[in-house]
């Protein structure tokens, strides 16, 4: 599902697309998501670097590049290729697992699973759907629609619908797309819808309230044929379906409390690189950042009360992090 960062200035280009490959076998196959990452997180230092990297030793002076991953880089520039590589690519497994959790809802165990029960191919799970639950049946059913992209200017009118939609609710909701949408991209996976509202705010809203008027929300979408399935609701989480050309997207919508919005806005923008490294950040200067609160970590270890926040750039100020714009937010 992740692909290459594309840069088009990017000099080490080649590097990252063996990495990413790297990385993908390593979540897909082996399922060790600190491999992932950190091939992940390796790979988009190379892409954003300014120069051509000519070895190990220089690639591992940048940020997030150990020395194992600094011996490939050795490997790959000196022989062109990496012997991990060619085995991984001539194991008959990957291909299959890598097919299979392209598929919405279907994870890396999920896909060993149908692996090892011998489905190999997607005409294999046509036949087979009584293995797979609803979410991956849909993911199924419009697979070839989800690995389109989007068009920006068609999130862009799917905006104006919900916003237009739910404003009819109450005009004082307000509605944010988020996503790679939110940091300037031409083109996303999906759509990521964040709502809030001013008089709802973590004290009042009981996760019975949320999930209320959260249910309000995809249903009045629903009445109006901008979402045709849901593959999830929970209290704060709508997955699902709209379709409003031609092709069916994913879509995602989130509420939040009034007093919550700056720090789910932040996450909501992502990108999930981003936000890990914004997390390890604060660690650093004693904080703890998620979804909902920025809190201060005393000597107990134990964190306080949520820092009063009132835009994502008093976060960034909090912590000492220097601001950057969402655009600026996809490494
Ligand atoms: N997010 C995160 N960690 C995750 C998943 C998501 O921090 N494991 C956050 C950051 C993401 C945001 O949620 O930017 C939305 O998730 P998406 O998977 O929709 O990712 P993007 O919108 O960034 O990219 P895409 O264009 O592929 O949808
Ligand atoms: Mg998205
Ligand atoms: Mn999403």
């Amino acid at each position: 599902k992740r692909k290459a960062p594309s840069n088009e200035d990017n000099l080490n280009q080649d590097l990252c697309e063996f990495l990413i490959e790297l990385s993908n076998y390593e979540r897909n196959v082996n399922r060790n998501t600190f491999k992932y990452n950190a091939y992940r997180t390796a790979a988009s230092t190379l892409a954003s670097h300014s120069t051509r990297v000519t070895s190990g030793k220089e690639a591992q002076k940048l940020d997030g590049v150990g020395d194992k991953i600094a011996k490939k880089i050795d490997e790959f520039l000196s022989t062109g290729t990496l012997k991990k590589l060619e085995n991984i690519r001539n194991d008959s497994i990957t291909d299959s697992i890598n097919l299979l959790t392209r598929v919405s809802g279907i994870g890396p165990a999920k896909a060993k699973q149908l692996f090892d029960s011998g489905i190999r191919t997607l005409d294999d799970l046509h036949k087979n759907q009584d293995k797979l639950n609803h979410h991956q049946l849909i993911g199924l059913k419009y697979f070839d629609d989800f690995e389109k992209k989007i068009p920006r200017e068609e999130i862009q009118e799917i905006e104006t619908i919900i916003k237009e939609s739910v404003t009819q609710l109450d005009p004082a909701y307000l509605i944010t797309i988020c996503g790679s949408y939110r940091r300037g991209k031409n083109e996303s996976g999906d759509i990521d819808v964040l709502v809030t509202h001013p008089t709802y705010v973590s004290k009042g809203l009981s996760t019975k309230n949320s999930a209320f008027l959260l249910k309000q929300i995809v249903h009045l979408l629903e009445e109006k044929k901008l979402i045709t399935d849901t593959l999830s609701l929970g209290a704060v989480k709508f997955m699902g379906v709209c379709k409003f050309k031609d092709d069916a997207r994913r879509l995602d919508i989130r509420i939040t409390p009034f007093d919550q919005y700056y720090c789910a806005i932040l996450y909501f923008t992502g990108s999930d690189l981003f936000n890990k490294k914004m997390r390890a950040h604060a660690l650093q200067k004693n904080f703890t950042l998620n979804e909902y609160t920025l809190r201060f970590i005393g000597c107990t270890g134990v964190p306080g009360n949520p820092v009063k926040i009132e835009s994502e750039k008093d976060i960034f100020d909090c912590i000492d992090f220097p601001f950057k714009s969402p655009s600026e937010r996809s490494v």
